[in-house]
């Protein structure tokens, strides 16, 4: 069998393994800071503490291993992808990127390569922002980019960042002290699966990614007046949720009218003190725009926003438009994309290159390394669903190419 397909068994293995810490039994959900996530952290951590790596987990919850260089001054180079998850998720979605950097680094290991750079392994703590509406906040925490005020969010049940922290065990002094000083990044390697149907339908197993999208996310309150289903007058009412679902709708208009370059997406609705036989007063709900094209997210930006408030004025509504977090587009280094381009065509695969309309860890990251990043094919483009998959073959496809690459740039760096 070749030795690739056997490595992507044990990495599936993993994947597999991994996916069964859930807070909920009944699907695959690992948000931040949670029980779940922190038996999936220690699980990942024992893994890496197993392959030899030095050991860590930091003070927003990423799990680092380090292999180090005898050369003690080198830069380092950080391959990495995240652990937590979005609600009833896919497996593959951030797993996939941080155990096949883990296999890479147990073949360094066992094959006592010596390294001209120190590699560290990182499995980022909160890329999908569920829990606390704001994404990247493990790499953020790495890259030196993390923002103190972000401490004061709170989730869903009141909680702020900075509690979950010190229920983590993790120290809010201590956040930018786990930042990799800027001078001292080699650069960044993410695998990741697509999330998307180009290389389903092209039946290629992976693709270089030269762009990630910019992304605005905002949360629209729509405050009407609660009232009685069975006494206010049809042409009385001030219904939130009327109003919020004609929002909803324009949305979807617009993202349409424009979808070349752009898409925006609701994907929460919150009725405040929902009961079948009350007029709603207070709807909450959440705005996900995105686009490669930075002057043209802007441009939607805005005139979304003022057509949700012409919408809210006509119905008597009072809209709060607040952005809760927002990434300009990036574009994926060049050199390590050509060496990438190089791995991809010498393992035998076509040389696709690809914008990812999903954010990553990159994104953070990209401002203070070149970045770059492998995507690899998965079942439909499914994601953020149980539906995800990727095939054994195409795991194997994306071992060889990223061992290549990696093999690439240590000869490079020799
Ligand atoms: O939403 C995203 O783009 C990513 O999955 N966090
Ligand atoms: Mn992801
Ligand atoms: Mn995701």
């Amino acid at each position: 069998m070749d030795a690739y397909v056997h490595r992507a068994e044990q990495l599936l293995q993993r994947i597999n393994t991994l996916a069964a810490i859930s807070e909920d039994q009944s699907c695959i959900t690992r948000t931040f800071g949670t029980p779940a996530f922190l038996a999936g952290s220690a699980l990942v951590k024992s893994w890496m503490e197993t392959a030899g790596l030095e050991t860590r987990i930091d003070s927003i919850g990423n799990v680092r291993g380090r292999l180090v260089s005898p050369q003690s001054e080198a830069k380092t180079f950080v391959i990495a992808s995240h652990i937590d998850t979005v609600v009833n998720a896919g497996k593959f979605d951030g797993p996939l990127g941080v155990l096949l950097g883990l296999d890479l680094l147990e073949q360094l290991v066992q094959r006592r390569v010596e390294l001209p750079f120190h590699i560290e392994l990182i499995a980022f703590s909160d890329e999908e922002g569920c829990r606390f509406h704001t994404t990247y906040l493990g790499s953020k925490v790495v890259g030196g980019f993390f923002e103190a005020d972000l401490l004061q969010k709170r989730d869903a049940a009141g909680i702020t960042l900075a509690e979950a922290v010190a229920t983590m065990g993790g120290d809010t002094q201590q956040l930018t002290h786990d930042a990799i000083p800027a001078d001292n990044w080699l650069g960044y390697f993410e695998a990741h699966i697509e999330q998307g149907p180009v290389l389903y339908d092209r039946a290629i197993p992976v693709a270089l990614v030269t762009a990630i999208a910019g992304q605005q996310r905002v949360e629209m309150v729509f405050k009407g007046m609660a009232g009685h289903a069975g006494t206010v007058p049809m042409n009385m009412r001030q219904d939130a949720l009327c109003c919020a679902a004609e929002a909803v709708l324009a949305i979807e208009q617009f993202g349409q009218e424009h979808q070349q370059t752009l898409v925006a997406t609701v994907g929460k609705l919150d009725i405040r003190h929902a009961a079948s036989n009350v007029i709603p007063g207070e709807v909450v709900c959440s705005l996900d725009l995105r686009s490669a094209d930075e002057a043209r997210l802007t441009w939607a930006y805005h005139v979304l926003r003022e057509k949700i408030e012409a919408i809210a004025q006509r119905r008597d509504i009072t809209l709060i438009w607040n952005l809760i977090q927002q990434t300009a587009p990036v574009a994926c280094d060049a050199a390590l994309n050509s060496l990438l381009a190089r791995a991809i065509a010498d393992s035998g695969y076509p040389v696709v290159s690809l914008v990812s309309g999903a954010g990553h860890d990159a994104v953070p990251i990209s401002k203070v390394a070149p970045a770059t990043m492998l995507f690899v094919r998965c079942f439909k483009g499914i994601s953020h669903n149980p539906l995800e998959n990727v095939e054994l073959p195409d795991l194997a496809a994306a071992l060889r190419v990223a061992e290549r690459f990696l093999t690439q740039l240590i000869s490079h760096h020799s």
